[in-house]
């Protein structure tokens, strides 16, 4: 039987954070043998939001360097960048037409990110409409992602449907795969608000290429409570946080974590959190230099991910233009 596809991608709109990797890069390696996966560098999306050309460059570079370094194989996977392939744009506009701005105004991320512009940009409000788009390109079955991105994918099997039942059938449904924990990572200094990479508050994040003292300070400063209990409980969200961490990278329990911590305080379990997301990532910190430094072999790696996606890419564009009546050159 032909594998099912997997396909999910991460914007270069900062650097990553451990958010990033525990809620996706960490689990995009485990389905390489089993799926066809394409992993994408989502340059597209992270110009929904106003970056700096130079930095943008750097990002996507960087980007591209943790996903080998944390252990992607461009023999298993197509790993690309969303701008080389240029249907991405092309069934995203193509998607536009059967969007319906209600529906999109209503999205969590919408309204989050709109709150905080000035001028709210139509990219940000049309941001899922191309994240559909990336997704149906490829006949995905499977898209890993954070929690936050739930919402996103349910519309994309809502524009699936939408023209699958206009055109006929074309599109395969698409469904999220979130990681049992991790899937969703709260800010260090707001439990209450998701860990994110464009924060202002550099606190509020562990970022992957942070070294050890900055992830270890950073641990420290995490605002948890002050009933100085160990416990996993919704009224504790700080703690409960970091408790979610801990479990994601040892594999532990909650229940094991918080026993094996109970009556030492917070500071004890705090400096053995530092030492288990540093030791955690030291494979990946110390590869990514290496791999970061071999601008050649970086090259090679996108570029022949381009040639792929842009092979599978048309298959379907080509179906959807066809359906919809555009004249074949
Ligand atoms: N806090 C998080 N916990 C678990 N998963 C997370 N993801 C993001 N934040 C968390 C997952 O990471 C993948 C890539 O996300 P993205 O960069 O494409 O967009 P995002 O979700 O908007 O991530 P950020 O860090 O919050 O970026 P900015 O600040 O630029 O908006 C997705 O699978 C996401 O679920």
């Amino acid at each position: 039987m032909d594998k099912k596809t997997v396909y999910s991608g991460i914007q270069p709109s900062g650097s990553l954070t451990l958010g990033n990797y525990l809620g996706a890069l960490k689990n995009f390696i485990g389905l390489q043998d089993e799926y066809n996966c394409l992993y994408c560098i989502v340059d597209m999306h992270a110009i929904t939001v106003a970056q700096d050309p130079k930095l943008l460059r750097k990002n996507t570079l960087d980007v591209l360097a943790l996903y080998l370094a944390a252990g992607l194989d461009p023999e298993k996977s197509i790993i690309y960048i969303q701008s080389h392939v240029p249907q991405h744009a092309e069934l995203g506009w193509i998607l536009n037409t059967i969007s319906s701005i209600g529906q999109l105004q209503r999205m969590t991320q919408f309204k989050d990110k709109s709150k905080k512009s000035k001028e709210v940009m139509a990219g940000i409000l049309n941001y899922p409409v191309l994240m559909a788009a990336d997704i149906l390109l490829y006949q995905t079955s499977y898209v890993p992602v954070g929690e936050d991105q739930k919402q996103h994918v349910e519309l994309t099997r809502d524009l699936a449907q939408r023209f699958n039942s206009k055109y006929s059938d074309t599109f395969t449904m698409p469904d999220i795969l979130t990681p049992k924990s991790g899937a969703r990572i709260m800010s260090l200094q707001n439990p209450e608000a998701k860990m994110s990479k464009s924060d202002s508050d550099e606190n509020s994040y562990i970022l992957l290429l942070d070294d050890e003292d900055a992830t270890r300070r950073k641990i420290k400063r995490a605002v948890t409570d002050s009933l100085n209990s160990m416990a996993y409980k919704d009224d504790q969200p700080g703690l409960k946080n970091l408790i979610n961490i801990y479990s994601s990278f040892t594999g532990e329990s909650v229940e094991n974590i918080v026993s094996k911590y109970e009556g030492q305080g917070y500071g004890v379990f705090k400096a053995d959190l530092g030492d288990v997301i540093v030791e955690g990532l030291r494979p990946l910190r110390e590869s990514f230099k290496e791999i970061r430094s071999d601008k050649s072999y970086l090259e090679k790696v996108y570029k022949e991910g381009a040639d792929k996606a842009s092979y599978l890419a048309n298959k379907t564009l080509r179906k959807v233009y066809k359906k919809m009546g555009f004249i074949p050159r």
